[in-house]
C-alpha cells in the first residue's frame, strides 16, 4: 500500500468505524488511482476521492408497519446519495436483513463507478432496509413497502434520486414501492426503474444484469481469441442476476452446471437446460421456495446445504473455465480463489457487487486470468435502467431487439474503455484498474468543472 493509500485509509476507518464493507471498496478504488492521482496534483490539491468517500446525503428513517397478526413491526431504512456530479443518483433499494449504513455505503460508492461507465448520465446512491421479505405475505410486503415509501419519496423524483431494485427487490416490490410515490405525488413519473412493462417499464430490464455480465465475459474472451461456446461455468445465487446468466449462457452454447440460495446449492453435472432454468424461475419467483427443490426434481444433481462455518464454499471448487457469482458480497474468498484457479477457471465475471474479497481479487490479478470487477461487468443493470429513463423521458417504448442491442453495445464499450485504460496505465488485462481509473476520471473531471460544492 503507498504512503498515500495508507493514510488514507486510516482517516476512512478512523471516520466511518465499523463499516468493513464500505473500507473494503474505498481501499479497492484508492489503490488502483496512485498512478492517477501522481500525474494529477490538482485532483489531490482539489481533494476529489476525499470528497468522493463522502456521501453527498444520507437519509436514514424509521419504518412502522403492522404485520398480517396485527403485531407492529419497525424497521431501519437508508438512501445514501452519494455523487451527483454527472447526473441523478441511480442505485437500487435492498431488502435484507443484514442492511446497515455501511454496506449500503459500500454499494453507493460502486454504484458512482459503474454509472459513470455506463456512459449514460447518472449518479451514484443506493438505499434499502433491514427488511427481511421472505416468509412475509404479499400483504405484509406490500405495506411495508408503502411505509417505505411515505418517507422515501421526499428525497426522490425522476431529477433528483431514481432507485431500482437489488437483493429482496424486484418487479412485486418496486410495483408496490411505485404506487405509493405515484398516490403521494400525484404524478405519473419515471422516478423509478425496473417498471412493469405496462406502465412505464422496459423491456430487457429483467434480464440486463444477467445478460450483461455473460455479454461482458464474452467481450473478455475475445481478447483471447476465444468463445463461451462449449465451457462449463458455475454461477451463484438463483435471483434475478443469477437467472439471466444462466439464460444466456444457454443460448451461448455454454454449460452452467450450479446454481445457489442463502441455504446451499446444486451442483447439475448434466447441466441446467432451459426446461430446469423455467422450474427454478417459477420456485423462485412465483412460489419463492429453496434452491433444494432442484435436487428433489431433477435426478442427477446435488444439493449441498451450506456451512456457514466453513472456511470455503464448496460451490467454487468444481472443474470449470468460467464463474458467474451472482449472489452476495465477498462469497469468494482467498481459498475460494485458489480452489477456482486449481479447478481450471479462468474467466470470472462478477454478476454480484464485490463478490470477491480483496485477497481473492488479488490471486486473480496474479494469475492473470480474465477478471471483471462487478462495477465493470454488472454494469448492464443500471445501464438498462438509463434506458429506460430515456425511453419515459420521451414517452416511447423501444423495442427488445434496440434495446438489447443498445445493452450489448454499452457492454462492449465498457470492456474496450477497461481494457483500453489498463493499458495506458501501465497494467495491461487489469480491468479491476481499469474500471476504477476510468470511472474516476469521468467523475472526478465533472466534479472539478462544478467547483467546490
Ligand atoms: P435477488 O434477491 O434476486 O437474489 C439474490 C440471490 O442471492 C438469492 O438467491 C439469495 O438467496 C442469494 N443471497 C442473497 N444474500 C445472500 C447471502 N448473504 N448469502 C448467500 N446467498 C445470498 O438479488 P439480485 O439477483 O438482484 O442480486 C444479486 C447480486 O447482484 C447482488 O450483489 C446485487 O447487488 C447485484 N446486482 C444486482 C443488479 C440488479 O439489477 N438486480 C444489478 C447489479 C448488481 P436467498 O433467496 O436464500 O436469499
Ligand atoms: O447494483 C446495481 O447496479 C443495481 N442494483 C441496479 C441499479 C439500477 O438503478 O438499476
Amino acid at each position: 500500500m503507498s504512503p498515500y493509500v495508507s493514510e488514507l485509509m486510516a482517516a476512512v476507518k478512523a471516520k466511518n468505524p465499523a463499516e468493513p464493507e464500505f473500507h473494503q471498496a474505498v481501499q479497492e478504488v484508492a489503490e488502483s488511482l496512485t498512478a492517477v492521482l501522481d500525474q494529477h496534483p490538482e485532483f489531490r490539491e482539489a481533494k476529489i476521492l476525499e470528497r468522493m468517500i463522502e456521501p453527498e446525503r444520507v437519509i436514514m428513517f424509521r419504518v412502522p408497519w403492522r404485520d398480517d397478526a396485527g403485531t407492529l413491526q419497525v424497521n431501519r431504512g437508508f438512501r445514501v446519495q452519494m455523487n451527483s456530479a454527472i447526473g441523478p443518483y441511480k442505485g437500487g433499494l435492498r431488502f435484507h436483513p443484514s442492511v446497515n449504513l455501511g454496506i449500503l455505503k459500500f454499494l453507493a460508492f460502486e454504484q458512482v463507478f459503474k454509472n459513470a461507465l455506463t456512459t449514460l448520465p447518472m449518479g451514484g446512491g443506493k438505499g434499502g432496509a433491514d427488511f427481511d421479505p421472505k416468509g412475509r405475505t404479499d400483504s405484509e410486503v406490500m405495506r411495508f413497502c408503502q411505509g417505505f415509501m411515505c418517507e422515501l419519496s421526499r428525497h426522490i423524483g425522476p431529477d433528483t434520486d431514481v432507485p431500482a431494485g437489488d437483493i429482496g427487490v424486484g418487479a412485486r416490490e418496486i410495483g408496490f414501492l411505485f404506487g405509493m410515490y405515484k398516490k403521494l405525488k400525484n404524478e405519473f413519473t419515471g422516478v423509478m426503474t425496473g417498471k412493469g412493462l405496462t406502465w412505464g417499464g422496459s423491456v430487457i430490464r429483467p434480464e440486463a444484469t444477467g445478460y450483461g455480465a455473460v455479454y461482458f465475459a464474452s467481450e473478455m474472451l475475445k481478447t483471447r481469441k476465444e468463445e463461451l461456446k462449449g465451457k462449463t461455468c458455475l454461477v451463484s445465487g438463483s435471483g434475478n442476476v443469477a437467472q439471466y446468466t444462466v439464460q444466456k449462457l444457454i443460448s451461448m452454447g455454454a454449460k452452467p452446471v450450479t446454481l445457489s440460495d442463502s441455504a446451499g446449492y446444486i451442483f447439475d453435472t448434466a447441466g441446467i437446460t432451459s426446461e430446469k432454468l423455467a422450474f427454478v424461475m417459477d420456485l423462485k419467483n412465483v412460489r419463492r421456495g429453496r434452491i433444494s427443490d432442484y435436487a428433489n426434481k431433477f435426478t442427477g444433481s446435488v444439493y449441498t446445504p451450506l456451512d456457514r462455518k466453513a472456511d470455503h464454499n464448496p460451490l467454487w471448487d468444481h472443474k470449470a473455465e468460467c464463474a458467474f457469482p451472482s449472489a452476495t458480497q465477498n462469497e469468494i474468498n482467498e481459498r475460494d480463489a485458489a480452489n477456482l484457479l486449481r479447478n481450471g477457471v479462468y474467466v470470472v465475471s462478477e454478476g454480484a457487487n464485490m463478490p470477491s474479497t480483496i485477497g481473492a481479487v488479488n490471486q486473480f490479478l496474479d494469475a492473470k486470468i480474465l477478471f471483471g470487477p462487478g462495477k465493470a461487468a454488472n454494469a448492464g443493470g443500471v445501464a438498462t435502467s438509463g434506458l429506460e429513463m430515456a425511453q419515459n423521458s420521451m414517452r416511447i417504448s423501444w423495442t427488445r431487439e434496440e434495446v438489447d442491442n443498445r445493452l450489448f453495445n454499452i457492454m462492449k464499450t465498457i470492456h474496450e474503455v477497461c481494457h483500453r485504460t489498463s493499458e495506458k496505465y501501465g497494467t495491461p488485462g487489469n480491468y479491476v484498474n481499469g474500471a476504477n481509473i476510468a470511472g474516476f476520471l469521468k467523475v472526478a473531471n465533472a466534479m472539478m468543472d462544478q467547483g467546490v460544492v
